[in-house]
């Protein structure tokens, strides 16, 4: 069938190296709503109801963990580390203390929606990468890198945390403003996701809250640990312009580094799984859940 969106290049680049590069996915404009859309629901956002400022006694340890749990179908804020000093007072005006707006935006939120669910661009771009037979859109989240507070997102690949068995994330990573060096642009080990199984699953635990599970045994973690640790030098920063699309294997490692810089690096960001009845088992271990009132939506009419 003849491609719509990609080029027969592209596609070999991204089995190649676990990630591709595409400039200009959004034109300046849509890049603009979104960007301008992620800035009014950091506006609007009420911060004296959030489980971190409201809940700073430790009288309820999992309160944090429930706003986070059952942020799959709603429009929540996660605040960076460094939000809160000791006395549980915000650091600084509250649209800098997030982190990340997530995980409905690409449900709940038109603007959003439009570029994720109705968008025939993306269709026909999913059409072409064969990455999936039947694509479901699972979750999204506005990341916001703000100044000097915008936190590290250390080496990982996505299929740990949106596992499905055999692992089938893919990630859409929009830029919606310039990803420099300085202010936490994506690096990527090329290649990684052929060569770094995925060793580890982030789950609900039977207590309550979510931690990591094991799925190799401890020589394998420590080999595969000892590679990526080995091949560290070999990390590609990808800068990129407002509007680039970086499509993200789930296997494949990657990273940003802390926003070091006075300017703010917002990405919207989407995955998707493999939602064919028999090809990959999405289980209730995840901490994302699909909710009767809110399935994972399909991608492919
Ligand atoms: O935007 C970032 O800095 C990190 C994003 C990322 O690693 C991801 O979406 O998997």
């Amino acid at each position: 069938m003849a491609l719509e969106y990609l080029t027969q290049d592209q596609i070999n680049q991204f089995r190649r190296n676990g990630y591709l590069i595409i400039p200009n996915f959004l034109s300046s404009t849509e890049t603009n709503v979104l960007l301008n859309r992620a800035k009014a629901l950091l506006d609007a956002f009420d911060i004296s109801d959030h489980p971190l400022t409201k809940f700073t006694t430790g009288d309820d340890n999992h309160v944090g963990d429930n706003y986070f749990l059952n942020s799959g179908d709603k429009i929540r804020y996660f605040l960076e580390e460094d939000a809160l000093d000791t006395n549980g007072k915000l650091t600084r005006e509250k649209q800098k203390t997030v982190n990340k707006i997530g995980h409905g935006l690409h449900e709940l939120d038109p603007l959003f929606r439009k570029v994720t669910l109705q968008n025939e661009r993306l269709r026909s771009l999913v059409k072409d990468l064969k990455f999936h037979k039947n694509p479901l859109a699972l979750q999204s989240m506005v990341i916001t890198k703000q100044t000097h507070i915008g936190g590290e997102v250390p080496e990982h690949n996505d299929s740990t945390f949106l596992f499905t068995s055999p692992p089938s994330a893919l990630g859409f990573w929009i830029a919606l403003e310039k990803c420099t060096s300085t202010n936490g642009a994506l690096s990527f080990l090329p290649g990684s996701h052929i060569t770094s199984p995925i060793t580890k699953r982030f789950v609900r635990l039977p207590t309550g809250g979510t931690g990591f599970e094991s799925l190799v045994g401890e020589e394998e973690e420590e080999r595969i640990r000892k590679e990526s640790e080995r091949r560290k030098g070999e990390y590609i920063l990808e800068e990129c312009e407002p509007g680039t699309l970086v499509l993200i294997h789930g296997s494949v490692l990657h990273k940003s580094e802390r926003n070091t810089s006075p300017k703010t690096r917002f990405a919207y960001t989407f995955h998707m799984i493999e939602g064919e009845p028999g090809m990959a088992k999405y289980d209730e271990k995840n901490w994302l859940q699909p909710t009767p009132e809110m399935p994972f939506s399909r991608v492919l009419a």
